[in-house]
């Protein structure tokens, strides 16, 4: 696939655009950047760009001490323009559909492939978007500059929690072809600092209302939470050994922020978040992880959401 899209991006004397999902994560911006890296190598420029904010303090690091150039979406994109979605897919529901032409998506979330999109690279199993960013890399045998090579190594490692999670033979290979052009010492530091001081709060709140059936737990933050908090969270929720599944709620404006997070392989986080929107909301992600939204906070229960997916599961 990436052949082709170099080629064809080669030719063309349109601008363009690598998007990150909406909220990117680290993941997300590593990737960008790591694909703007790549490409350059053929000669061809690109802007990386997002929709929604870069929530988390953490992630505003490492773009600055990495200077990853990453710009926030404000009408600057025409129908004329080419766009390359990375960590995402057009049609989802956290991808903003922009005014330019889609011709390429580069993902590993369980989507549904666009029939509109020339060129796809979506692997479901692979743990990171990153991985598949630096086998491009190694598949040509590049060099990788040290500051792409530490945001992919970050990539990776938050994608799959520190090689626990979703990981592959090719996150582990392409985390070792990292090792040898990173700042090791660098990215040991930004995964160290996740955290700061006033998420406390939210810690504090989720140890405390923590609601339990079996190894299933759950909880609704009726103030709100940033959407990439509560994956925090969830992951340090469902680091207690009680507890395999996760479901997080939270009120953002008017509708239900939801996030899942599962370790139970015969579960899907992804099929939770289904069961609790279908027909309501939207969402998607991995076996693992997963994310969505209940359109309209007007009569939500969580503990309604719950029991669809303990039926759903036949808890
Ligand atoms: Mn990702």
């Amino acid at each position: 696939m990436i052949d082709e899209l170099l080629k064809v991006l080669k030719k063309s004397d349109k601008r363009i655009f690598i998007q990150t999902h909406d909220f990117p994560d680290p993941d997300a911006i590593a990737s960008a950047f790591g694909l703007q890296n790549f490409m350059e190598n053929f000669g061809i420029s690109s802007q990386i760009t997002y929709c929604g904010d870069i929530q988390r303090e953490a992630l505003k690091t490492m773009i600055s001490d990495l200077h990853i150039n990453v710009e926030k979406y404000c009408n600057n994109i025409s129908e004329e323009d080419l766009i390359v979605i990375v960590d995402g897919c057009k049609g989802s529901k956290n991808v903003t559909d922009l005014p330019g032409f889609e011709i390429a998506v580069i993902d590993h979330h369980i989507v549904s492939e666009p029939e509109d999109v020339p060129y796809l690279q979506i692997e479901e199993s692979t743990g990171s978007c990153s991985t598949i960013i630096t086998t491009y890399f190694i598949e040509k045998n590049l060099t990788i500059q040290k500051d792409v090579a530490s945001a992919l190594k970050i990539g990776i490692s938050r994608d799959t929690d520190l090689l626990t999670r979703k990981v592959t033979d090719k996150d582990v290979n392409a985390f070792h072809y990292l090792y040898s052009y990173a700042d090791n010492e660098m990215v040991s530091k930004h995964l160290r600092n996740n955290i700061q001081l006033s998420d406390f709060a939210f810690f504090n709140k989720a140890i405390n209302s923590l609601k339990r059936y079996k190894n299933i737990a759950w909880l609704y933050f009726d103030q709100g939470c940033e959407t990439n908090l509560m994956g925090i969270l969830g992951d340090f929720i469902l680091s207690a050994k009680e507890i395999n599944l996760f479901i997080f709620f939270a009120k953002n404006n008017n509708s239900i922020s939801i996030s899942v997070r599962n370790e139970n392989p015969q579960w899907s986080a992804s099929e939770a978040v289904r069961v609790m929107t279908k027909s309501i909301g939207a969402g998607g992600g991995h076996k693992e992880m997963a994310g969505g939204v209940i359109f309209s906070s007007n009569d939500f229960s969580p503990e309604t959401s719950v029991n669809r997916v303990l039926d759903f599961f036949n808890e």
